[in-house]
């Protein structure tokens, strides 16, 4: 298989989508009103772990580009978690890709103790070859839950998947402190936002 030319409109769509997420956040700082985004990243699916997880599920090769949703991937960061769900909402009245499936796993967080909303897109791209529509998922998180997530990771990584209890029940208890700190933070928003207005326009 040519992975290279597979690949190719997948790190578009992900340049793409930067780029357009990256100008929201601007057009808010040029309003001087604070934006819901605090950074945008984005990568596309090494070719390693698409297969890892074509295997796991028993996708077969030809199935791969529509069962697997997220070999592009962007994800946007936000302070507060008010912020993710104003993303979600701009991001629903967007027309220039079409949502697939919404995931709401903060209100519903995974047996990990994981927390992201994440969103499955139809974005059309267009190729040397004419357009072509491709799937992209969009995590929209809070910096804490990125925080816990990006950890957990490591650590499943590191294990193979195979965390060991101990250290599972301290990840459960730590995204449980994750998201104290975020209901915290939300308490002391509105002064929080008040102070980086001031801040800005120094
Ligand atoms: P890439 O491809 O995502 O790595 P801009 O110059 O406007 O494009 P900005 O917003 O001024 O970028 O950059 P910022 O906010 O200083 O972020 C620098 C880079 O670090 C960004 O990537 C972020 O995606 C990344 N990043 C990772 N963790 C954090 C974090 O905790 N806070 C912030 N602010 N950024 C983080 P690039 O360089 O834009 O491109
Ligand atoms: P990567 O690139 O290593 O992050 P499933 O695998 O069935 O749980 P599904 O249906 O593929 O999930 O999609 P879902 O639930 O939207 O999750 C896909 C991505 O969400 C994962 O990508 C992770 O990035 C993130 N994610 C989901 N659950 C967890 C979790 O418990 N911990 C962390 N750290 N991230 C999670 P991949 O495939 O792992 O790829």
């Amino acid at each position: 298989m040519n992975w290279e030319a597979i690949i190719a409109p997948y790190s578009q769509v992900v340049e793409e989508l930067k780029v357009k997420l990256k100008g929201m956040r601007r057009q808010f700082e040029y309003e001087a009103r604070h934006s819901p985004i605090e950074f945008i990243t984005g990568r596309v699916k090494p070719v390693q772990s698409i297969l890892e997880k074509a295997e796991k599920r028993q996708i077969p090769l030809e199935r791969i580009e529509t069962d697997i949703q997220d070999i592009a991937g962007v994800r946007v960061v936000c302070q507060f978690v008010d912020d993710i769900y104003m993303v979600v909402d701009m991001l629903r009245s967007r027309k220039d890709f079409k949502i697939i499936e919404e995931k709401d796993y903060i209100s519903d967080k995974k047996a990990s103790g994981y927390r992201s909303y994440h969103m499955t897109i139809e974005y059309p791209v267009e190729t040397i070859h004419g357009n072509k529509k491709v799937l992209a998922e969009i995590q929209i998180r809070t910096l804490a839950m990125n925080f816990w997530a990006t950890n957990e990771h490591s650590l499943n990584y590191k294990y193979k998947g195979r965390i060991p209890v101990e250290v599972k029940q301290r990840l459960q208890r730590a995204a449980e402190a994750a998201f104290k700190l975020d209901e915290e933070m939300s308490k002391i928003k509105t002064e929080v936002q008040e102070a980086q207005r001031i801040f800005h326009r120094k």
